[in-house]
């Protein structure tokens, strides 16, 4: 009788110290069970008729010298991607401006680094305070980072700082070798002890078992702090890459680990990330039940496709969805 009462009492209360046998064992639910679930707690935290919506922006593309094995701007395959510099500052802002005139909350810039160059912070700096003078959150994804560079970029005004786990411990180095799964959480520590918010998640499809799909948002579910934003990306096969024939996950499978995902970070952002392109308007439905609300807004991804507004607006008017923060549906 010495059960712990109180954590079972309230699946909605944040726990760091689940075990990787019992995010698997969420995994094996009834599927409606699951979702049910999912639903009850996402309901504790959200309001679930509510949609995060955030903007990317590929601001550096290409020429990357890790090998992520799912990656177009990797410098190790010959995908249809071509490198760029840097983007000027004004270039980015106006972008954003746009970005926030379309409806998006959060603008997030992403640069094809392994780890960012001092050399090259004061230009990120000013686009990050450029953007977050428009009233944006802003977000960025550069690579690696030191603590240094995770303070100068909060002073900047960086909000969140992305920086994926990608999948489970065990299956890591099956995708990418030029980089551990410890050079990414020492940088996500980095990113927390600045006092940024962290966006964290990861991919499925890349051939992984459930196992490993577990072992991901086990690692993210006992992080110090969970991540105030989950995406999670189903894969964008790209040709050129070695997981550029990979199987798409059965849609299904996709839900599950969105619901998995809000039972073990309750109170994160959970967001369809990658992958929307190809999905139905009744797989993301499902997903929104199952405790999904952040997607990305836009026609672009960083090199790939996205759905696009227009697309967008009649799916969330469908659903009688609406942007976080909007007024409600009278
Ligand atoms: N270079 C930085 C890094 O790796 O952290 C930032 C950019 S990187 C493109 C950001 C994330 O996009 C990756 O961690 C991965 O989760 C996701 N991603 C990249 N290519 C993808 C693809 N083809 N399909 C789905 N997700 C992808
Ligand atoms: C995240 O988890 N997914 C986004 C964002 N964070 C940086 C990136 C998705 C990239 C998809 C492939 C592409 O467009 O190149
Ligand atoms: Fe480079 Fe990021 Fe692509 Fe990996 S995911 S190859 S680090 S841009």
């Amino acid at each position: 009788m010495n059960a712990p009462i109180g954590r079972l009492a309230d699946p909605a209360q944040p726990r760091h110290d689940w075990t990787l046998e019992e995010v698997e064992a969420l995994f094996e639910l009834p599927f409606t069970e699951l979702v049910f679930r999912a639903a009850e707690v996402h309901r504790r935290w959200f309001d679930p008729t509510e949609l995060q919506l955030s903007q990317l922006l590929s601001v550096k593309t290409g020429g990357c010298p890790e090998n992520c094995g799912y990656c177009s701007q990797s410098q190790h395959f010959k995908t249809a991607t071509t490198a760029s510099k840097l983007m000027d500052a004004e270039t980015v802002i106006a972008a954003a401006r746009d970005a926030k005139a379309g409806g998006a909350q959060r603008f997030c810039m992403g640069a094809a680094w392994r780890d960012v160059k001092d050399r090259d912070l004061p230009k990120v700096a000013a686009m990050i305070s450029g953007v977050k003078a428009l009233g944006l959150e802003t977000c960025a994804t550069l690579g690696m980072l030191t603590p240094e560079q995770a303070r100068a970029l909060k002073a900047a005004g960086l909000d969140y700082y992305n920086h994926n786990l990608d999948t489970g411990p065990d299956y890591y180095d099956k995708v990418v070798t030029t980089r551990t799964y410890q050079d990414r959480l020492d940088t996500l520590a980095a990113v927390r002890d600045a006092g940024m918010s962290t966006c964290c998640g990861g991919i499925v499809g890349m051939g992984e078992t459930r196992r490993d799909r577990a072992g991901l948002l086990h690692q993210l579910a006992t992080l110090p702090a969970h991540p105030e934003s989950l995406p999670i990306n189903d894969l964008m096969p790209i040709p050129g890459t070695p997981l550029g024939d990979s199987k798409a996950v059965d849609p299904l499978e996709f839900v599950r680990m969105i619901a998995v995902a809000r039972l073990v970070c309750p109170k994160s952002m959970v967001r369809i990330a990658a992958g929307r392109e190809h999905m139905s308007r009744e797989l993301q439905s499902l997903c929104f039940l199952a405790g999904a609300n952040s997607i990305f807004v836009g026609a672009r991804l960083l090199t790939t496709n996205n759905p696009g507004r227009d697309n967008d607006d009649a799916l969330l008017a469908e659903l009688k969805m609406r942007p976080m923060g909007s007024k409600a549906i009278a």
